[in-house]
């Protein structure tokens, strides 16, 4: 690895571009780098490519966006090539993708796997990174971009007596390589959002007893995964021109669908039933797009939420399991909407017992029992399915000093400040991808990751052109754009949800709603006119004049 002309010299490794992190984000960030002459350095914590898909092998882990759309659109030859076998990628099928990706791009010789990035330093008398890594190298880059990822940083519950378990425990996002095998034991699963919902049909065929602790119920739609025939992967080949202009530039969400063009109470109440029946049976991520107000009206939404717990009641034989797993706390949709398998229907099983720990929250895990409500429950194994400190969680892992040395954390105390979601002012030169203040968990990652890597491929080759050496947010951009966020995530119903989109999983973190709901589309519009404008609310540093980096 050659270290550019504008960084070399300054420690034994030094780089144009450090990555951290080889999930779908750092992987597209490398090979864009690379084709633009860039030297770039990627460090992850794991052994292997695919982050999220990498670390999240539960039983039943499967995306929730269809396959033919999640994926990288940057290669036409990559999107013709690869074959997806079902509607819904299982987890090992995405992986396997990645890794894909990684030989075909012979994306590993700059990868260096099983290496966190622990801290990072901003100087700025040189306008450098030093990047300190967990192998004990320190390492120097002109830009830090941070590739981190959304659902990384697994949040082991603070459960008294959890250390005092004796069986095995599992988190559904650090699963073993190893395949589990829970036949013949009693499994209890402490969690009910998607990677719960999509674990326990699968457990329950496995376990001799499985126990689901239920603190919050939530909204589930059949998923009606299927094969897909090799008529069905052409015809959608066929049309990927315009599925990926779609999804990037007309879409809210970075996937192909219909847009709706009425709301849920223009249609009287038969022709709005017909229309939710249709979305149940077709499955999947377009049942919120039925209408175009249900994230915005309390009172539509309500429409949408009664069809679905009358679905639920319908699934469900025992009335009070059914009153249990009905959602009643947060508008459908407002926390992410999960995408079953013969969910509901498991618990019509003998060997399924549903717990409500919302009235009875769990008291105490023992040797081999999780008490509640006076009640032992023992279990041989227990999976904590309790989710991620999402968004920023795997960014606050990492020590980063600005100018000054702030620490990131400091200045993030009271809530993640971005401009356009891509850096932080005080923090020049550092890129976060699909960070907070970005459309991120609100869409389509693969295509918010990929407009994110072309804007900031596109800056620093700008930069490079211009002989400028640092990039900053300026403050008063960060703070419009703050307000902006804030604006339109008030202006819907999405903030009066506990949901890990506000922080509200975590105890202690700020409520704040994080990700962008202004759109995918008019998002990627925004950062394009503010590229076009000559980087519209960043302080260049250094004087423009032509100058060389790598490859210039
Ligand atoms: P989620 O969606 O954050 O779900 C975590 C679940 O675990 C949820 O039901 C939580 O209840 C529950 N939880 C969390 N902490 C506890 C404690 N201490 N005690 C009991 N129950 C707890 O994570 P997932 O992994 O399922 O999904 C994350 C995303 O991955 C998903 O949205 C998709 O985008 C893919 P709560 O709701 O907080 O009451």
């Amino acid at each position: 690895m050659s270290a550019s002309p504008s960084v070399s010299g300054k420690a034994s490794e030094a780089y144009d571009v450090v990555v951290v992190g080889a999930g779908f984000a750092g992987m597209y960030m490398l090979h864009k780098l690379r084709g633009q002459g860039f030297s770039a350095r990627v460090y992850e914590q794991g052994d292997g490519v695919g982050g999220t898909w990498y670390w999240n092998r539960y039983p039943g882990a499967r995306c929730d966006v269809e396959s033919m759309q999640y994926s990288y659109s940057f290669s036409d030859e990559l999107q013709q090539e690869w074959d997806w076998s079902e509607r819904y990628a299982p987890q090992p099928e995405i992986l396997k993708y990645a890794n894909h990706v990684a030989d075909r791009f012979n994306l590993r010789p700059d990868i260096q796997f099983n290496t966190t990035v622990e801290r990072t330093d901003f100087n700025e008398s040189t306008n450098l990174w030093s990047v300190a890594l967990s192998d004990g190298k320190t390492v120097i880059a002109k830009f830090v971009v941070l590739a981190t990822g959304c659902l990384s940083n697994a949040r082991m519950p603070e459960i008294k007596g959890l250390d005092s378990f004796e069986g095995k425990v599992y988190h559904t996002g650090h699963w073993p390589h190893e395949a589990v095998d829970f036949t013949g034991q009693r499994v209890g699963v402490i969690g009910t959002g998607s990677s719960g919902i999509q674990s326990v049909p699968v457990i329950a065929e496995q376990a001799s007893h499985l126990t689901v602790f239920q603190r919050t119920a939530n909204f589930s739609i059949p998923a009606r995964n299927a094969v897909l025939s090799e008529e069905e992967r052409q015809s959608f080949r066929a049309k990927y021109p315009e599925v990926r202009h779609f999804a990037r530039v007309e879409s809210r969400n970075g996937i192909y669908t219909e847009m709706p063009d009425r709301g849920a109470l223009d249609d009287g109440d038969n022709e709005r039933r017909s229309k939710y029946e249709a979305r149940w049976n077709r499955g999947g991520l377009t049942f919120m797009s039925v209408y175009n107000n249900l994230g915005l009206d309390k009172t539509a939404n309500d429409t949408a939420a009664d069809f679905v717990r009358e679905k639920i009641a319908e699934i469900v034989e025992d009335p009070e399991t059914a009153r249990l797993l009905q959602p009643t706390s947060h508008p459908i949709g407002t926390k992410r909407i999960c995408f079953d398998t013969e969910y509901f229907s498991a618990f019509n099983r003998p060997n399924v017992t549903l717990v409500d720990i919302k009235s009875n929250p769990i008291e105490e895990i023992t040797a081999n029992a999780v008490r509640t409500g006076g009640r032992e429950y023992e279990v041989d194994a227990l999976v904590l399915a309790t989710g991620f400190d999402a968004m920023t969680g795997s960014v606050a892992r990492i020590d980063i000093r600005g100018r000054n040395g702030q620490a990131l954390n400091q200045k993030w105390a009271e809530g993640p400040r971005t401009y356009l979601g891509l850096m932080s002012a005080g923090f020049p030169n550092l890129f976060v991808i699909t960070g907070p203040g970005s459309p991120s968990v609100l869409s389509n990652m693969i295509v918010s990751i990929e407009q994110h890597v072309d804007w900031i491929t596109d800056c620093v080759s700008y930069m490079r052109g211009r002989g400028f050496e640092a990039m900053e947010a300026k403050k008063d951009a960060e703070d419009n754009w703050v307000a902006h966020v804030n604006e339109v995530a008030y202006a819907t119903l999405y903030p009066t949800a506990n949901s890990w989109y506000m922080g509200a999983n975590v105890p202690g973190k700020p409520r704040i709603f994080m990700p962008y709901i202004g759109g995918v589309g008019p998002y990627r519009q925004i950062c394009n006119e503010v590229a076009a404008k000559g980087y519209e609310g960043f302080a260049m540093v250094g004087t423009e004049q032509p100058r060389k980096m790598a490859a210039s």
